[in-house]
């Protein structure tokens, strides 16, 4: 979960290109190139025609949702919360974070879990209403009986805009990268009574390297083609022994069809 405001967030995107240029002429050889999400590759909206930015009024990206029909989007209850119909917006179609393509819904309603507190107590789950319909294919999401695809090691897809390091600067393009679901009894030694099973599932290597991060939240995991997890937090980004944080979805995918049908 992102401690960084929107326009703190809008202040490192613009910094991306001068950071960057700088570390080049500083030291070319001994930098590593800058990964996606954290560790991962470039992709599009098009490969991926059901990711959506969540955004400010001013299409300023802050999280990410998934289409899941027409006009629902799942996100986090994290991303959600402090918000309005009127102050938010889901932009599809968009690979880029400064394009101006694709297309761009107002919000009609807002549900978010009404058990949501914080994300380390679960219950990160939310389901916007479009107030007009995405012309994006949608994504299949996971039923309540579909609990086998979290088995360990099970290959996880996500995807986000978000930062490419702890505290680093957002991806202008849309970023993908694929991390192993961890055990939960792995991940409780790492985050102890904070990892809740019932609602959580962990996810990435144990030598760190490739996650999620700042500004990925609310975005998918995918898992066999299908949304099993959403973004939801973590320590810190990558670090090894603190694999990502994902709300597990079979517990509220029938919260989540309720919401798909009203
Ligand atoms: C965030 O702040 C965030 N490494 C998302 C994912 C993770 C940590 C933080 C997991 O949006």
């Amino acid at each position: 979960m992102s401690g960084l405001t929107r326009a703190r967030r809008a202040a490192a995107v613009a910094a991306t290109a001068a950071a960057a240029a700088t570390a080049l002429l500083a030291a070319p050889s001994a930098v590593a190139a800058p990964q996606p999400i954290v560790g991962g590759t470039t992709t599009t909206t098009s490969a991926y025609p059901f990711m959506m930015q969540i955004t400010d009024a001013s299409q300023d990206q802050f999280c990410g949702g998934t289409l899941v029909s027409p006009t629902k989007v799942v996100t986090a209850a994290h991303c959600m919360t402090g918000e309005t119909t009127g102050s938010v917006r889901v932009v599809g179609g968009r690979t880029y974070l400064n394009g101006t393509d694709g297309t761009v819904a107002r919000v009609g309603h807002i549900w978010i879990h009404p058990d949501y507190r914080r994300v380390t107590r679960g219950d990160d789950v939310a389901v916007l209403t479009l107030s007009t319909p995405m012309p994006y294919a949608t994504a299949p999401y996971v039923s309540s009986s579909d609990t086998a695809v979290y088995a360990a090691g099970s290959t996880a897809r996500v995807l986000g805009w978000g930062t490419t390091s702890s505290g680093g600067t957002s991806s202008n393009q849309l970023r993908t990268a694929t991390v192993p679901t961890v055990s939960d009894s792995s991940c409780a030694s790492s985050y102890r009574t904070r990892f809740v099973p019932s609602d959580m599932v962990c996810a990435g290597y144990s030598s760190g390297g490739v996650d999620t991060c700042q500004g990925d939240s609310g975005g998918p995991l995918l898992i066999g083609g299908r949304l099993a997890g959403i973004t939801s937090w973590g320590d810190g980004c990558a670090a090894a022994g603190y694999p990502g944080v994902y709300t597990r979805l079979t517990t509220f995918s029938d919260e989540v069809t309720a919401q798909v049908g009203r």
